[in-house]
């Protein structure tokens, strides 16, 4: 089974780095294959992989897009994660973020459970960023079971973090708390219902931000229609296309990093990977 191969496969297109290769505008696919604070349907540890394996159906010219991937994509392997702990792992990513920037190389990085974003957007630096959040869920709460780190509380720990402005794309779930939290804080975000009706509003929100982006792709932002094989499903989500369309709308943006995270796919042809795999690509080929 190629999902359990020590070696695992790479992002279709990729290479693997070299660091003699001149540097130009570079992305390197990293792999986080950890599951620990999740809560309803585990496996999101095999999304890493899941999500490579389903990208080989792809095409190398993007049709939609009229065009083949331009920059230079490399595949930087799976980093070593510490199964049942989170604040471990996120430490070692934390590290591993800030020599992916050194090398000026920007992340795009597999998950693996939504809480390591924070790890991400904290090696990257958030001054200045906005950070672009497509999820069913707010992921705002302050600590969730008594954990301040957890998939329920990333975006509130990024919040912290004091990024330029959070974009919150596709909600449809979150507590009372939450709401008002974001409202407070000024969190802006857009449900699902209301996206799938201002769709042309949504893209022209995205392709209006200022500075450097950093996006975060929860792909149950997605109805569990299109993406089953996720921690935390949520019905009335986005369908592909809405997706592709919003991602499409960060053409020529100063995207400092990129992830998508909580696919928890065990097999082959899963059709959640193939659209996690799709998201990313689209994204690449921009
Ligand atoms: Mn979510």
């Amino acid at each position: 089974m190629l999902l359990y191969m020590e070696d695992p496969l790479r992002f279709a297109f990729s290479k693997e780095f070299n660091d003699e290769i001149p540097k130009s505008e570079q992305y390197g696919i990293l792999g986080v294959p950890i599951d620990s604070t999740t809560t309803y349907l585990p496996g999101a540890r095999f999304g890493s992989n899941a999500i490579r394996e389903a990208s080989y159906n792809l095409e190398r010219y993007h049709l939609n897009l009229d065009k083949e991937l331009s920059k230079e994509l490399y595949d930087l392997g799976n980093m070593q994660v510490v199964h049942g702990n989170i604040q471990k792992t996120s430490h070692y990513l934390e590290s591993t973020i800030q020599e992916v920037k050194d090398l000026e190389i920007i992340p795009i990085t597999l998950g693996g459970e939504h809480s390591i974003s924070y790890s991400i957007v904290k090696a990257l630096g958030a001054q200045d960023v906005t950070v672009l959040h497509f999820d069913a869920h707010m992921d705002l709460l302050n600590a969730y079971q008594g954990e301040k780190y957890s998939h329920a509380t990333v975006m509130r720990r990024i919040y912290d973090l004091n990024p330029e402005g959070i974009i919150q794309v596709g909600i449809r779930s979150g507590t009372k708390d939450e709401s008002k939290f974001a409202q407070q804080a000024g969190v802006k975000y857009y449900t699902s219902s209301w996206v799938k009706e201002n769709l042309t509003e949504m893209e022209n929100v995205i392709s209006s931000i200022k500075g450097p982006v950093y996006v975060t792709v929860d792909i149950d932002v997605l109805d569990p229609a299109y993406a089953p094989s996720v921690s935390t499903p949520c019905t009335g989500g986005l369908n592909p296309l809405e997706l592709q369309r919003l991602i499409f709308s960060l053409q020529d943006k100063n995207v400092v990093g990129f992830d998508l995270m909580e696919v928890s796919s065990r097999c082959m042809g899963d059709i959640t990977s193939i659209n996690a795999a799709q998201v990313v690509y689209d994204f690449i080929c921009l």
